[in-house]
């Protein structure tokens, strides 16, 4: 670390130790589904020793919590990941060193669904949609996750195609009977997003009408954030603010997006905006609000022509380097430069955190947790990518997603 930069931080009173004990705290969940092929709906391309069922994608999840130490997290998609015995699920995962996390219901790929599920007119397609998020949770009881994570492929396509106001009302009433249904500590994450599959109306296309939904529920119902579900030049930052101020940030959906939701590895387009939305995170934690501690960091990606362990790797780094990034920002001079109505002298402010080179402290952060200091170099060395490649067969898939 240049002693120009170490000066500046202990000007701030930010010290190494510090860094390292907060970045600590910091996890990010990998998903089942980024371990497997998957890709566009014009081709899937198989990657060698790609991953077919659930053993295998935590197999591989756990080389990333190898060389990362901060992925011990696995998301699942149910019924992708369907397993009829989930202690020996959970005992496997404890084995490799990893947890389940999210568990989130798939409700958009039976052919009941053609016009949606729990916003269907037909009561019968409701409470089958119903009664698999409420699988969900049981399944989540059994592996100790305490979240359920719930996106909806619900809207129409054309103008008079349903009842909007009536949709609504069947979502709340859906929703009402599965938060009812939530254990004690089990959180209900409400994602959003503002088109596909549907095209004329999505019947929860933004944050607004998560959060809507998520106040009428009850405190354990939050808005989950997937950063490729917003239009063209929206600030996620400030919707990031809203929701810590609100209490209902639950968590977020990393990925990043050069156009609509393109599932890219986070950080590697608009590497700025994940570091001014950490920025909001850490401004309200070190304020005190009481959201921004129990977010749930989750990576949603899906990778098409890219080694899938190491896009997940590189993801887990980009997403650690925005945190750290943010950990660094002089909050007293951001402060001051605002008040002053210095415009420029606020932006500086960021700017100077996001060009700080913190490749030295996630090294240290490394060190510490005695891991290796090259993650990426580490996982190509260890020969597990030519092993499985080797060792699994290839599963055909037809389109973008698994087992679709
Ligand atoms: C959606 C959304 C959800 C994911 C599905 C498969 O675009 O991001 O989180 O579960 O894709
Ligand atoms: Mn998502
Ligand atoms: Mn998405």
């Amino acid at each position: 670390m240049s002693s120009e930069i170490e000066n500046r931080l202990q000007e701030q009173d930010v010290t190494l130790d510090g860094v390292i004990a907060v970045m600590q705290q910091f996890s990010v969940e990998t998903p089942s589904w980024g371990y497997g092929d998957s890709g566009t709906r014009f081709k899937v391309f198989h990657w060698p020793g790609a991953a077919s069922n659930l053993r295998e994608k935590l197999a591989d999840a756990a080389q990333v919590q190898k060389v990362t130490g901060i992925c011990p997290g696995v998301a699942i998609h149910i019924p992708w990941d369907k397993e009829d015995d989930w202690q020996t699920v959970k005992a496997y995962a404890g084995q490799l060193g990893l947890r389940i996390g999210a568990v989130n219901p798939n409700l958009f790929q039976d052919d009941a669904y053609r016009l949606g599920s729990l916003c269907h007119y037909d009561k019968q397609v409701r409470q089958r949609a119903i009664a698999h998020v409420l699988e969900c949770i049981l399944i989540a009881q059994a592996v100790d996750s305490n979240v359920i994570s719930l996106w909806l492929a619900d809207g129409t396509n054309y103008p008079g195609q349903d009842d909007l106001r009536r949709r609504r009302s069947r979502l709340l009433d859906s929703l009402q009977t599965i938060y009812a249904a939530l254990p004690t500590g089990m959180r209900l994450l409400i994602e959003y997003k503002f088109f596909e599959p549907s095209f004329y109306s999505t019947d929860l296309p933004d944050w607004g009408t998560s959060l809507l939904m998520a106040q009428k529920l009850g405190p354990q119902a939050e808005v989950l954030v997937d950063m490729g579900h917003h239009p063209q030049g929206t600030s996620i930052a400030q919707i990031v603010a809203q929701l810590l101020d609100e209490d209902r940030l639950g968590g977020f959906h990393f990925n990043d997006r050069r156009y609509a939701d393109d599932d890219l590895i986070v950080g590697s387009q608009n590497p700025f905006d994940l570091f001014c939305i950490f920025n909001e995170i850490v401004g309200a934690e070190v304020e005190g609000n009481a959201n921004a501690g129990r977010i749930a960091y989750m990576i949603d990606q899906s990778h098409n022509i890219e080694p899938k362990i190491e896009a997940m790797i590189q993801s887990a780094i980009n997403v650690q380097t925005a945190y750290t990034k943010a950990l660094l920002v002089d909050r007293t001079a951001l402060r001051e430069a605002q008040e002053a109505g210095d415009v420029l002298g606020a932006y500086r402010v960021l700017q100077a955190a996001y060009e700080t080179d913190v490749r030295p402290w996630l090294s240290e952060f490394r060190m510490h947790q005695g891991i290796d200091l090259d993650p990426m170099t580490a996982f190509r060395a260890s020969g597990y990518a030519e092993r499985v490649a080797r060792e699994r067969t290839a599963v055909a898939t037809s389109s973008g997603y698994p087992g679709a």
